[in-house]
């Protein structure tokens, strides 16, 4: 497989697990797994791969977007899903004391506004390391990065979650704990 291929896969896993496995008749559980083979079988119509090659993308992706189950009959994804009711079983857990998200300047009036939001997700996403949120941020362009007062928060009674790939969540953020010099 070359690289081109296990982007592909990536962003076919990507869809199926986190927002739309009707596409292929899944069904994800209640905590975000579905079987293997049968992922395997019904991608097939689509997106052609076999287990070595899931292996594959599952061990290399640059996010760890995906996570097998022990003995890897199962797959989910990390977090990021739009499904509702996902059940992912996170724990509240104490973050750093400052986290990071990197946006774009056309949406700062509403997060002035209204702090950060989840929008289409099931979390606001933040990171622990600038370069990261900064690479979020380019997503979209120019990157604008908050940094929020996590620590702050979490004393506060917020919950915050680290999901397996590292990628820190809450449910919003408000306006009242980011700190807006960096802009
Ligand atoms: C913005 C990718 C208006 C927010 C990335 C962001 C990340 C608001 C956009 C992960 C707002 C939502 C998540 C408000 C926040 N009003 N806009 N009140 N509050 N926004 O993609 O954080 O490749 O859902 O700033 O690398 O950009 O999917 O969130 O620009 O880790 O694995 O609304 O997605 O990872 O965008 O990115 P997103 P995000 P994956």
């Amino acid at each position: 497989m070359n690289e081109k291929e296990i982007k592909i896969i990536s962003k076919f896993l990507s869809l199926i697990l986190r927002h739309n496995p009707e596409k292929i008749n899944l069904t994800l559980d209640e905590n975000g797994w579905v079987d293997v083979e049968e992922l395997i079988k019904k991608a097939n119509k689509k997106v052609r791969f076999s287990m070595e090659e899931l292996e594959h993308v599952v061990a290399t992706n640059n996010k760890k977007r995906f996570s097998f189950n022990d003995d890897k009959t199962k797959i989910r994804a990390n977090q990021g899903h739009s499904l509702k009711n996902i059940n992912l079983e996170f724990e509240n857990t104490s973050p750093p004391d400052f986290l990071y998200h990197g946006t774009v300047a056309k949406f700062m009036d509403a997060i002035r506004e209204t702090g950060l939001q989840k929008m289409s997700r099931q979390h606001v996403h933040l990171s622990k390391d600038l370069e990261t949120s900064i690479k979020v941020g380019s997503r979209r362009g120019k990157p604008i990065i908050l940094s929020v007062r996590a620590g702050d928060m979490y004393k506060k009674g917020y919950e915050f979650y680290c999901s397996a790939n590292g990628v820190w969540l809450t449910d919003a953020v408000p306006s009242e704990f980011i700190d807006f010099k960096n802009e």
